[in-house]
């Protein structure tokens, strides 16, 4: 490429300018590469200037190249047919390629003529001894850029697929304010040396490229699921609702579940839908006075409850497991909430990971982050629940809820929350949400006109239907794409 350059420059230096287009067809050059050339030197600094025009040039197509070397197909026809005998019009027409084409137009021009009275068919015979090709001349004027052919008798060529009409840009190229015939490589840093040495004054340095986009620097990437937590901790902060401190994947029994009023003999306890710990296996400090109306609520009941009228067990609430549900530390913060001197309101959230057994699936993994939503004060009903969901809900653009009746071991009543999916054109399961049952929240100290509503749901269904992920490998886990962290857009639940 280099001497290509070169050779440019010296054309320009003895002809005071160039055109990219005349200088290709001259030289046998593709004029692609000779305008990359020019973009080249352009990209060295003023050494020279170009001004683009456009063009219109007639070329050969494939088959006007045919007639160029064969002649017209009806020059070819012509001299198929026996200038003594004649011959048969079957044999004229499988003749060539484009004999049919080639016979219509030798009988238009005269050049042929067909007996049909022969015995063994149609024969056709010469009008003329000569003809003179003119179209295969014509296009040899094309094929030199000869530009005096009539622009009908060029259209009637492009009619019949012999020629064709492009636009070429070319550059006409002149000698710029930094002209040379050399290449002289500009540098681009200004050393101490070339300064020390004064060779800076004889060299030439690259112009700053200011539109440049700079390098993107190495950082960390943000998960999907942390982009969308951050979403959702925004519309719980906007709402009122203060975090909760849930930096403790490792819980007791007695905070996931006996606070809970969930018997010690519940199935979710269990080993196959929980993580025990071996070590440490058991938590040994619990609020004394607290733990024991722990235990009488659930053998004996009190507080208009029952009980659950089995003998309750302190190594069972002992045992450590990884948490199931940040509904363990709700238990915890209620529980403070109700040692106060004086009850005041709040609402709390968490958005965090929990843990249970489970079998996994495309959608289900061993862990999910849980976000959760409490409210405590005077006199809430379940119409306070349904309306802060359609509050919290519509933050997140879900207008129509539907909410149906379910169960759980520390709510009554308890609803799952449906929010119908405009393109799935079905009613999807958004959430669950309860109000404390009084076996839970009274033995903690709480007033016994105070209620706390609650709801809950995961954040990876909503990171997986936001950025169209359809396994939770693909989002979670040691076959997680990282190009997938690096890359994917930001996330907005504003609404
Ligand atoms: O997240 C769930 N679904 C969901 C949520 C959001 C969404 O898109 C956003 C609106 C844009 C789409 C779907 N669910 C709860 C429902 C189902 O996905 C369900 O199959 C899976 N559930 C998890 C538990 O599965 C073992 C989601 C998780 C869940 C369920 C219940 C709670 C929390 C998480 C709870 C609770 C609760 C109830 C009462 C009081 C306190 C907490």
């Amino acid at each position: 490429m280099a001497s290509l350059l070169e050779e440019i420059l010296q054309v320009i230096d003895q002809q005071g300018q160039l055109d990219t287009y005349e200088y290709a067809t001259n030289t046998g050059r593709d004029h692609q590469t000779v305008v990359g050339a020019i973009k080249s030197i352009e990209s060295l600094g003023e050494v020279i200037t170009s001004e683009q025009r456009s063009f219109n040039s007639w070329s050969l197509t494939d088959e006007g190249e045919q007639v160029l070397q064969h002649g017209s197909h009806e020059a070819v026809v012509y001299g198929a047919v026996d200038p003594s005998v004649g011959t048969l019009q079957v044999d004229v027409i499988k003749s060539s390629a484009n004999a049919k084409v080639g016979f219509s137009k030798a009988m238009s021009n005269g050049w042929l003529r067909v007996d049909k009275s022969a015995k063994d068919g149609a024969r056709v015979f010469r009008k003329v001894d000569s003809i003179t090709d003119v179209v295969q001349e014509k296009l040899q004027k094309v094929a030199k850029g000869n530009t005096t052919i009539p622009e009908d008798e060029l259209k009637e060529y492009k009619k019949r697929k012999l020629v064709i009409n492009t636009v070429t840009k070319s550059f006409i190229v002149s000698k710029g304010a930094k002209f040379s015939t050399s290449v002289a490589k500009q540098d681009t840093d200004l050393t101490p040396e070339m300064i020390a040495s004064g060779s800076w004054k004889e060299r030439t340095f690259k112009d700053y490229n200011f539109s440049a986009m700079g390098i993107p620097p190495i950082r960390g990437h943000l998960h999907p699921l942390m982009k969308v937590r951050a979403q959702y901790r925004q519309i719980f902060l906007e709402m009122g609702f203060a975090e909760m401190p849930t930096n403790n994947y490792i819980e007791s029994s007695f905070w996931n579940f006996d606070a809970l009023f969930q018997p010690q003999q519940h199935p979710a306890r269990d080993a196959h839908d929980t993580f025990f710990l071996k070590d440490p296996e058991r938590s040994f400090e619990f609020p004394k006075e607290y733990l024991e109306k722990v235990k009488t609520v659930h053998q004996d009941g009190g507080f208009g409850s029952e009980g659950y009228k089995y003998e309750w067990k302190l190594e069972e609430a002992q045992k450590n497991i990884l948490r199931t549900h940040t509904t363990a530390v709700s238990a915890r913060m209620l529980y403070k909430l109700g040692q106060q001197e004086k009850f005041t309101p709040a609402k709390y959230f968490s958005i965090d990971r929990v843990f249970r057994n489970e079998t996994l699936d495309a959608t289900h993994l061993a862990e999910f982050h849980q976000i959760e939503g409490v409210v405590a004060d005077y006199d809430l009903t379940l119409g306070h629940l349904i309306g802060i969901l359609y509050a919290f809900f519509r933050k997140l653009g879900i207008e129509k809820l539907r909410f149906k009746p379910a169960y759980n071991p520390y709510t009554e009543p308890s609803m799952e929350v449906f929010s119908y999916h405009e393109g799935l054109k079905k009613w999807v399961e958004v959430g669950n949400s309860g109000v404390f049952r009084p076996e839970m929240l009274l033995p903690m100290g709480l007033p016994d006109n105070v209620s706390v509503i609650a709801w809950g749901l995961s954040l990876e269904r909503p990171t997986m239907i936001m950025y169209g992920v359809d396994n939770i490998r693909e989002l979670v886990g040691h076959k997680v794409n990282l190009e997938m962290v690096y890359t994917n857009p930001i996330c907005r639940l504003e609404n």
